[in-house]
């Protein structure tokens, strides 16, 4: 199942990111993607070597927002950078060809522009209204993923504002895949929120 949790310890509700991370997993989680933005390089270091080892033992990948380096050093499966993070070709000249990496797009020229790139999937964010990032460009909506559907090659995993109630409809619209934070994240059971995710994508592709 396509189902990424993008972490933001921020959104546990105290609960520690190894016990969500766990959850997550066991509900069908198929990849997780380190996020977390107020630490410094050795806690976010320290933190991915810890999440690094728990996945490993499931099985499932884990990729590092923006930071080539912090992949590297703690042996990730790769990365996922944004449009103003290191550009795609000097991140996979470091990272090699056997590393995952994931790129957000914003509009469907810049997803165009994706199809130079051999990257692994393309983020496409914001799809609805979040408050867990600021300073978001405007949302794609529905029709933006239709549209980007129509001019990419790639995998296309949509992001922001992602929940079971609007999961169905994302992946109608042209999405092979969901990337959530606080829907898994903020959860009361986040096996079970993972579990609810997976099923909507399962149906909406059964019906496609
Ligand atoms: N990138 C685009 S939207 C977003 C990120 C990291 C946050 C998505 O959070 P949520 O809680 O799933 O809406
Ligand atoms: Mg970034």
């Amino acid at each position: 199942m396509n189902l990424h949790l993008v972490t933001d310890r921020s959104l546990t509700l105290g609960r520690p990111l190894l016990d969500i991370i766990r959850a997550a997993v066991a509900g069908g989680t198929s990849l997780v993607q380190l996020r977390e933005k107020d630490c410094s390089t050795r806690e976010f270091v320290e933190l991915g070597q810890a999440v690094a080892s728990l996945l490993q033992g499931y099985k499932i990948p884990l990729i590092i927002n923006d930071r080539v380096d912090v992949a590297l050093a703690i042996g990730a499966q790769g990365v996922h950078i944004g449009q103003s993070d290191m550009p795609y070709p000097q991140a996979r000249a470091i990272l090699g060809s056997q590393a995952i990496i994931g790129l957000s797009v914003e509009t469907p020229e810049q997803a165009l522009a994706a199809n130079l790139f051999d990257v692994d999937y393309l983020g496409l964010s914001p799809v609805f209204a979040t408050t867990t990032k600021m300073d978001l460009p405007p949302q794609l909506g529905l029709q933006g993923v239709q549209e980007i559907r129509a001019v990419s090659r790639h995998q296309l995993i949509a992001i922001g504002g992602i929940n079971s109630d609007n999961a169905e409809n994302v992946i109608t619209a042209g999405a092979h895949g969901l990337a959530v934070v606080s829907a898994i994240c903020a959860a009361s059971d986040p096996k079970n929120a993972a579990m609810e995710l997976c099923k909507k994508i399962a149906v909406a592709k059964a019906k496609a």
